[in-house]
């Protein structure tokens, strides 16, 4: 790792074209993106990606899932360097979450090769299949895969909402299930992720980098309520068994539990359906998910905990039924310190101003360090806060500072 600052230079109008590029596979017709994964225009994007990356001579490898690897080799046989984001987009998102990081990982490395060429550790860019979980419940997928986390016969297990498994839209894209153990790799030394801030705080501080030290736990639950149906005009309201009733009260219960727990610790209920959903009858069953995030495990333990039996206690109390599943964990994540290191030095020795901070999205990150992967992220800037919305936005200006950061950072660890 040497001391020295590349003097780099990111092109903007370089880095504005990609962006507008990516942003033409998934366009959704009414707003935003909705690119999801193993779709025509995911499978377009991997391919442009691909194109990108053969265009600078960087070697292509595409992995069983579908993960888009470019790849410099290194003079040593020492671990590689990886770098990148995810490819998919949340349910009509932005242009920047997930994209900018694989996009910033390419165009770090095209920089790289350019003025440095070949590194000294293997040094790759990826653009993971799947992170947003928007079609199947298929759980940081893509990066599942290169930890080795998927288990057997779980692509024949997971469908979409039009009954189509996992596995046959893998295989409606060219791609055989049955490889998805050849995915897992364990010659990855360090992951550096580059990605949206998906918050207010460094808009709010005028500052262009984050540098995240922690990454929140994560837990969904899919919730079942279920009470009786009953004709919504003979029934009184004293006799019913409402299960949409019996839901409101939890998730104010849940909200409530929310705010006790304080930032950064957070709830959502995103999902909600009654059936059999007439407006004539009282609902006999509501569905609905719950999403509770913290970064200190204990503090999200004891409220997913609380939540839990609010619910339960809820149902009870009406002689109703209350279930609940487990739909994905997550559990918090530390940045390495070295390689958080790194990213500050590089930020500090470029001018760039920067803070520490958490994050509390769920990143792919996190998937690889479960492999033992060392890693850190750098964030730039979201206006106004917003993501998973497509209000999504960043400021060139901030990107190509975020993008700078990266690519010294590489420099560092790589060359
Ligand atoms: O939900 C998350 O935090 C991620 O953006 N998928
Ligand atoms: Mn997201
Ligand atoms: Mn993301």
């Amino acid at each position: 790792m040497g001391a020295h600052t590349s003097t780099v230079l990111i092109e903007t109008d370089v880095v504005a074209g990609c962006i507008e590029e990516m942003a033409q596979f998934g366009a959704h017709p009414v707003a935003g993106m909705q690119r999801v994964v193993y779709t025509p225009p995911w499978v377009e994007a991997c391919n442009r990606y691909s194109t990108w990356l053969e265009a600078e001579g960087v070697e292509v490898r595409r992995d069983a899932v579908g993960n888009v690897f470019g790849v410099l080799p290194g003079r040593e046989a020492a671990p590689s360097i990886l770098t990148g984001s995810h490819i998919d987009t949340a349910l009509q998102g932005g242009r920047y979450d997930g994209t900018l990081g694989m996009i910033a990982g390419y165009l770090a490395l095209r920089t790289l090769k350019r003025h440095f060429g070949k590194p000294r550790n293997t040094l790759e860019c990826v653009a993971i299949c799947d992170e947003e979980a928007s079609r199947f419940h298929s759980n940081f997928w893509g990066a599942r895969a290169i930890a080795g986390l998927i288990q057997q016969g779980e692509a024949e297990s997971i469908f979409d909402s039009d009954g189509v498994s996992l596995a046959d839209a893998m295989r409606a894209s060219g791609l055989d299930p049955g490889r998805i153990p050849a995915a897992r790799r364990d010659d990855i030394g360090t992951f550096v992720e580059l990605h949206i801030e998906q918050g207010p705080i460094l808009e709010r501080e005028g500052i262009a980098v984050g540098v995240v030290s922690a990454i929140t736990a994560i837990e969904q639950k899919q919730c079942l309520v279920r009470g009786r149906a009953d004709h919504a005009g003979g029934c009184p309201m004293d006799a019913r068994k409402d299960a949409v009733v019996a839901a409101a009260d939890m998730i104010i219960a849940i909200t409530s539990l929310a705010r006790e727990m304080g930032a950064p610790g957070v709830a959502t209920v995103g999902r909600i359906n009654a059936r059999p959903g007439s407006p004539n009858i009282v609902a006999a069953e509501v569905d609905f998910t719950i999403d509770v995030r913290h970064p200190e495990p204990a503090v999200h333990e004891k409220y997913s905990g609380l939540m839990a039996r609010a619910c339960q206690e809820i149902a009870a109390a009406r002689g109703m039924e209350f279930h609940e599943n487990l739909l994905l964990y997550q559990p918090a994540t530390k940045s390495t310190p070295e390689v958080l290191d790194v990213i500050k030095g590089a930020a500090s020795d470029l001018g760039i101003t920067f803070r520490e901070m958490t994050s509390g999205a769920g990143h792919d990150t996190q998937v690889l360090a479960r492999a033992g992967i060392r890693r850190a992220m750098i964030f730039v800037p979201s206006r106004d806060g917003r993501s998973h919305s497509p209000d999504e936005f960043t400021a060139l200006d901030d990107i190509v500072k975020g993008i700078s950061t990266l690519t010294e950072t590489l420099y560092r660890l790589a060359y």
